[in-house]
């Protein structure tokens, strides 16, 4: 252990602390814009810089170790005056359109500004690094990019894409894809971690809430909505509520106020998914097909799997997303009931996934020419809209989504996290496989934040071989193994997020980064906590969903269901 004295208090911390970690323990938050703790490397930003007693000059805090006896100022005049010297000096070469800004108030830059006391700009800088890439549906603005290379990081070392890179050298520098072409054309996953780690503006979802308004306003349109599981325990965030808080009732409440002619939910279609999936995990399985199946929801881990993984695309259920079974069964089935054109039937999603944008516009994502999804918005979108229609979120009654594709399980609840796709399945396939319905549900070993995690599972004398891989860092690990023969399994599920979709690229910014953990852990308990409360806790329980298939699909897997519910994958 190492003893040291930070801005006058004394404190004991293991060796190889940094002073930035070590402050941390004292409660004296030492400000940085690029650090982030095993994502990000030390020191690009030098905002954390802080004095150190003998030493000549000032040193980051996040890259400066501690050392016994060792006395650390954080803010004395020397450190206030070159930190704000150094946010001076980025703010000359960002773009300053604050007001027009998405991030505006969730500016980790702008709240750094404001704390330090700076009211002018002495320095006349580059603003005009390069134009706005608005080629798909993660949108870039290098002027707005402060280079902290938080982006850079995320996209390489976690998602393991390296979609993104720095570029040229001096007051060029920027960050860039290959050969500065659009986003849309690269290897990019459309999964958002970079809107969500970025510490600014410089980079934000397309933004499709005009398309919603107009459809809305659209009387000859019959508007239709569907809220993925994970975004009921996030969008309170943006209303002051906790994370992970369940804001379901005020969710739908919401909606109905912005005028939707019917509130739906994903999780109905969540559990058509595990119908489906299940039924071909069985079939694979006793009639040798293709394994092990991996699952194929997350279109960010789809499109990772196109680029870098093909010799698995057979291995892909052939199930469509949850999202797009709801649109496919919104445009056939629902007209049917509700006695409306499906040509008119305008579905919009609000989902944690800003992949979901570039999924609803695949080619493969349609039925008899019509799109299965009109319009995709985030939570992050949605608290927007709500925003502009004057709706005071925190005071609504809460509502009850609409019959007849608003009812839905504690399995298809929890597809929201990590490992609850395959849960889901293992639920539901069990039951099918033993003829019983068995009361052991909880999967508990295929639950957390690990970043692969295992089971075997022992069913009617079969014993099935489960992995999850959180996030496609940690696919491509497995993936990996099994290409090297070191690992096989029968089921697999992958999710392009680190967490799964509770921590989506389109959910709220986590403004205070140290907390991600914690609130990924928050909005995880959210949603399970809603599959206990639940009345059934498995998809095929669901008696709407055994109602859709007596009234209109006829058999899992059968003919009907694969005209609307599947699809295939090229390389
Ligand atoms: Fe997801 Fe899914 S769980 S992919 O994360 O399979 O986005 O929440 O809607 O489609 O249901 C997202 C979430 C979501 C789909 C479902
Ligand atoms: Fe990389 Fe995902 Fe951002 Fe694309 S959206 S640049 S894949 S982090």
């Amino acid at each position: 252990m190492v003893n040291l004295k930070i801005d006058g208090f004394d404190i004991t911390v293991p060796k190889n602390t940094t002073i930035l970690e070590a402050a941390k323990k004292l409660n004296i938050d030492i400000p940085t814009l690029c650090f982030m703790k095993g994502i990000n490397e030390p020191g690009s930003c030098r905002v954390c810089v802080v004095e150190v007693e003998g030493w000549r000059g000032l040193h980051p805090a996040c890259a400066t170790k501690v050392f016994e006896g060792i006395v650390v100022k954080t803010a004395s005049s020397a450190v206030r005056e070159a930190r704000k010297n150094i946010l001076e000096l980025i703010m000359a070469n960002h773009n300053r359109e604050c007001l027009s800004c998405p991030r505006n108030l969730k500016c980790e830059l702008q709240t750094l500004c404001n704390d330090n006391g700076i009211d002018t700009i002495p320095y006349e800088g580059k603003v005009d690094k390069g134009c706005l890439d608005t080629s798909g549906p993660i949108v870039r603005d290098p002027n707005k990019c402060v280079l902290c290379g938080r982006c850079v990081s995320v996209c390489s070392k976690i998602q393991d894409v390296s979609a993104i890179d720095f570029a040229f050298r001096g007051a060029n520098m920027t960050v860039t894809t290959a050969y500065e072409e659009g986003l849309a054309s690269q290897e990019c996953i459309n999964c958002g971690q970079c809107i969500k780690i970025c510490p600014v503006g410089a980079l934000q979802e397309r933004d499709d809430t005009e398309k919603v308004w107009k459809a809305l306003e659209n009387p000859d349109l019959h508007v239709v909505v569907q809220t993925a599981p994970a975004v009921r325990v996030a969008l309170g965030e943006e209303f002051g509520f906790a994370p992970g808080t369940n804001v379901e009732g005020k969710m739908v409440a919401a909606l109905r106020r912005l005028g939707f002619d019917k509130v739906f939910d994903t999780n109905f279609s969540a559990d058509l998914t595990i119908i489906e999936e299940g039924n071909e995990l069985i079939n694979r399985i006793q009639n040798g097909g293709k394994l092990p199946l991996i699952t194929s929801c997350s279109p960010g881990w789809i499109k990772y799997c196109e680029h870098n993984y093909h010799d698995f695309i057979e291995n892909l259920s052939s199930c469509k997303s949850p999202q797009q079974m709801f649109g496919a069964i919104a445009k056939s089935y629902y007209p049917t009931k509700a006695d409306v054109d499906p040509r008119k039937v305008f579905v919009v999603s609000v989902m944690p996934c800003t992949a979901k944008k570039y999924e609803a516009d695949r080619e493969e994502m349609s039925v008899d020419g019509l799109k299965d999804i009109d319009a995709v918005i985030t939570t992050r979108e949605l608290a927007k809209m709500i925003r502009q229609a004057g709706i005071k979120f925190e005071e609504l009654e809460d509502s009850k989504q609409d019959s007849i594709l608003g009812t839905y399980s504690g399995a298809g609840t929890i597809f929201g996290n990590t490992g609850g796709v395959m849960e889901a399945a293992l639920r539901t396939v069990a039951d099918k496989l033993t003829g019983k319905s068995l009361d052991c549900i909880e999967y508990t070993a295929v639950r957390g934040l690990d970043g692969i995690k295992e089971a075997t599972v022992n069913v009617a004398g079969m014993e099935i071989k489960v992995a999850v891989a959180n996030g496609t860092g940690n696919a491509s690990k497995l993936l990996d193994k099994i290409r090297a023969g070191e690992a096989n399994y029968h089921f697999i599920e992958v999710m392009g997020c680190e967490g799964g979709c509770i921590n989506g690229g389109g959910q709220p910014i986590i403004k205070d980064k140290s907390t991600t953990d914690d609130v990924k852990a928050a909005r995880i308990k959210g949603l399970y906590n809603i599959d206990v409360s639940c009345e059934k806790r498995k998809s095929h329980e669901n008696p709407k969903i055994q109602k859709l298939y007596a009234e209109y699909l006829g058999e899992a897997g059968g003919h009907k269901a694969h005209k609307l519910l599947h699809t295939h994958y090229t390389a």
